[in-house]
């Protein structure tokens, strides 16, 4: 086994491998890098990761980028748990979904919304891109609603998937969304994923605030 360790910043969707990495009882260093601090733009991070995002995974000394690249590095560390998808659909399944919540519901939507200066110099255009941003964030979300008719995003087990569903959910609860009054089946998936203690570890070592009281 290969010494394990995950730069996170609270709350961000380096949540997602930090769940599943309690999910697979893998022994791992989590280190703390809080985006709203600007620890992601030391010079020490950004010689890890010169992209200088979260999250971050090393196997030894090898260092993983990029939230689908991570989740299959952490499924190959425990095949048995099937967290990138148990048959060759499911597997691309997964990888549609995590292509699309990346590309689409992170880089783009939440790009926008959050990052403004990402798409344009002119800062008279942020209130107009983060409009868009916002508007495209509840697009996705009732995409999103109308996939999630059972406990999980792909077959019957947990994956890679679910996890990153999860800290979209948070993010639309903590940008105001009326995630419980509009999107009743993430809502149901949100809270079922909320049962899980390798969730709830991840979200007491990141000293989140529990999002709502799920009924336990
Ligand atoms: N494409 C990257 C995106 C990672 C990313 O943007 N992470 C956010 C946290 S959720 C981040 O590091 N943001 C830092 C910033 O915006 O300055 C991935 O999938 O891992």
């Amino acid at each position: 086994m290969p010494s394990v360790k995950l730069w996170y910043s609270p709350g961000a969707c380096s949540l997602a491998p930090h769940m599943l990495l309690n999910e697979i009882g893998q022994d791992f260093e989590a280190i703390r890098v809080p985006i709203r601090e600007g620890a992601h733009l030391t010079e020490a991070f950004t010689r890890l990761n010169p992209k200088k995002r979260l999250p971050v995974l090393a196997l030894d000394d090898e260092v993983i980028t990029e939230l689908p690249a991570i989740t299959l590095a952490i499924s190959q560390l425990a095949p048995q748990h099937h967290l990138m998808g148990g048959t060759p659909l499911a597997q691309a399944r997964v990888l549609e979904w995590l292509n699309w919540l990346s590309g689409t519901v992170h880089g783009q939507a939440y790009g926008s919304l959050w990052r403004p200066q990402r798409f344009t110099d002119d800062e008279t255009l942020y209130p107009a891109i983060t409009a868009k941003g916002r508007q495209t964030v509840a697009d996705c979300y009732a995409m999103i609603d109308a996939k999630l008719t059972s406990p999980h995003a792909v077959g019957d087990g947990l994956t890679a998937a679910d996890a990153f569903l999860y800290v979209l959910y948070r993010w639309g609860v903590g940008i105001g969304l009326d995630m419980r009054g509009t999107y009743a089946n993430f809502t149901r998936f949100a809270e079922n994923l909320a049962h899980r203690p390798s969730l709830q570890r991840a979200i007491a070592t990141e000293g989140l605030a529990p999002l709502e009281p799920y009924p336990i």
